[in-house]
């Protein structure tokens, strides 16, 4: 069969697709589905963020895989090529949490993780026995070694360090998280298990392809402090630079942190989400030590990782004060590198549930389901009051002075002061520009071609 996988883009607010001149990471499920994929089929990957769909070659099955944001245009998408009668199979997180939804738009949906199902299906469709729905009965077992299949996929459409053959490639050790955040999708899709591939087969993935820069998409690479340990040690002998996401609790553990660096550890992502205690309760992030963000702050510095601290607004205490005092928390801690997201009911989690039950949903368009939309009711704020905050804090952080200083920082913590400095500058500025035209500084793609970059509200 003649097999087509997609990453749909996004839709802007007129329902046209946008288009980036570069996509963030290489889409790591496409290109496990590929390797899954017997080899009498001919598959082709479209990351439609910077590539375009050829609607006019025809395919015997189209795969599409969707997070909320991009479900409506894989919809478009599906729709398009059901018209020409080609099965289509919708896939991913949203597809999973909403299947009869997704179904309307396609021959077939596949519920959770694909590994113990592809091949099946695939066998199905090329039998005209495509079943409405695929779900496992349960979560692979990550003991499986597959290989995932780059080759199919362009890689010229994503960033890479000018000295670097690749663009840093997306992989993964682990799926699930040992937490629960009320307003997070990983426990609900993954299950409460958190489980590990064996770190040979890691290894054995990043022998067999010559690139020197990794994304560890796991959500919190370090669940399992001894099995990092082992992890880290292996890494170490490779020459690889690599990033991923933590989650505060790291600060038990020292060691690991030294461990991480050693192995070629440069960038972590960590989710602090507020910087209330109560808050952090509520939503059940208790686990995040609002006493503790300094010291690690200051113990990722101290090995020359740069931290990114990721923040939420929109929690149900939040003030106008909350604002002011989460700036006032990175310029004290000097923090170069944050995210603010908007906090969002996505389908599947708690908070999803409890918002729609309060009715306090208004926003029912999923491409606005995209962190930077404020879909529900707050009690203390009017969407425009709170978007004024919201951007008011992102636009000061990227105002000249700040971009210089906060460059000056985070280039203090590397041996290469002067290009860390002017590497660190150039992209302050690039997220200067989008925070200015009320873009998220960074998401799934880079320099939007089409879009309409206005205020939104
Ligand atoms: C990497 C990642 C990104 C990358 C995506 C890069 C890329 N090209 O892949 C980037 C940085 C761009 C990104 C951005 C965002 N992300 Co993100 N991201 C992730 C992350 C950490 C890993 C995804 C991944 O690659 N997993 C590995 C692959 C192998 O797993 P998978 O995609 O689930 O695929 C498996 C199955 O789902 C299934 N499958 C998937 N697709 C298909 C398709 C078909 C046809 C079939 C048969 C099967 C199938 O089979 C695969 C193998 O088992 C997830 C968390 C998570 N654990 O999933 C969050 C996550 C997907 N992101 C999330 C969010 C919210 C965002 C943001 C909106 C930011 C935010 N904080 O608000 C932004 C903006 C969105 C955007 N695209 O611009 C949410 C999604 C919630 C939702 N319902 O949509 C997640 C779940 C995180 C969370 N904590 O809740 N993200
Ligand atoms: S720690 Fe991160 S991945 Fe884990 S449940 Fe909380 S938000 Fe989700």
């Amino acid at each position: 069969m003649k097999i087509l996988l997609i990453n749909p883009t996004y839709l802007d607010s007129n329902d046209k697709p946008i288009k980036f001149r570069k996509a963030l990471f290489p889409p790591l499920n496409l290109s496990i589905l590929d390797s899954l994929t017997p080899k009498n089929h001919l598959v082709t990957v479209v990351n439609e963020i910077a590539e375009d769909i050829d609607f006019s070659i025809h395919y015997d099955l189209v795969g599409i895989t969707a997070m909320t944001r991009q479900v409506e245009r894989a919809y478009q998408i599906a729709d398009a090529f059901r018209k020409k009668n080609t099965k289509v199979v919708l896939g991913g997180i949203h597809p999973s949490f909403l299947p009869e939804e997704a179904k309307q738009h396609a021959d077939s949906v596949v519920i959770g993780e694909a590994e113990t199902l592809w091949e099946q299906l695939l066998s199905d469709c090329e039998h005209n026995k495509l079943k409405p729905i695929y779900k496992a009965d349960s979560m692979p077992d990550l003991d499986r070694l597959i290989i995932p299949n780059w080759k199919n996929i362009n890689l010229k459409i994503y960033p890479k360090r000018f000295w670097e053959k690749f663009p840093a490639m997306t992989i993964y050790t682990s799926r699930g998280c040992q937490f629960a955040c009320k307003f997070c999708s990983v426990q609900k899709y993954f299950g409460k298990t958190y489980r590990l591939r064996p770190v040979s087969h890691i290894i054995k993935e990043i022998d067999n392809f010559p690139a020197t820069s990794y994304f560890f998409i796991d959500d919190n690479i370090m669940c399992k402090p001894d099995y990092s340990r082992e992890l880290f040690k292996a890494l170490a002998k490779r020459n690889i630079t690599w990033g991923s996401q933590i989650s505060s609790t790291i600060i038990k553990y020292p060691d690991l942190i030294d461990l991480a660096a050693k192995s070629g550890c440069v960038a972590l992502f960590v989710g602090i989400e507020s910087i209330s205690k109560s808050t952090l309760q509520k939503y059940n992030k208790g686990f995040n030590k609002v006493e503790q963000y300094d010291e690690l702050i200051k113990q990722l510095q101290r090995v020359k990782i740069t931290p990114t601290l990721s923040f939420m607004f929109g929690f149900d205490d939040d003030t106008p004060e909350q604002f002011k005092q989460t700036l006032l928390f990175i310029k004290r801690n000097k923090i170069p590198f944050t995210q603010f997201w908007i906090l969002t009911p996505f389908p599947g989690t708690e908070f999803y549930t409890e918002l729609n039950n309060q009715e306090r949903i208004y926003d029912h368009r999923w491409s606005n389901y995209d962190g930077i939309h404020l879909v529900f009711n707050h009690d203390n704020f009017s969407a425009g009051q709170f978007y004024e905050l919201y951007w008011g804090l992102q636009q000061e952080l990227h105002k000249y002075n700040n971009i210089f200083k906060m460059a000056w920082y985070s280039s203090s913590i590397s041996d290469k002061r002067f290009i860390t400095l002017f590497a660190n500058i150039i992209r302050k500025m690039y997220y200067r520009r989008n925070v200015y035209s009320y873009q998220a500084p960074i998401t799934g793609g880079l320099n939007p071609i089409n879009k309409n970059l206005n205020k939104y509200w």
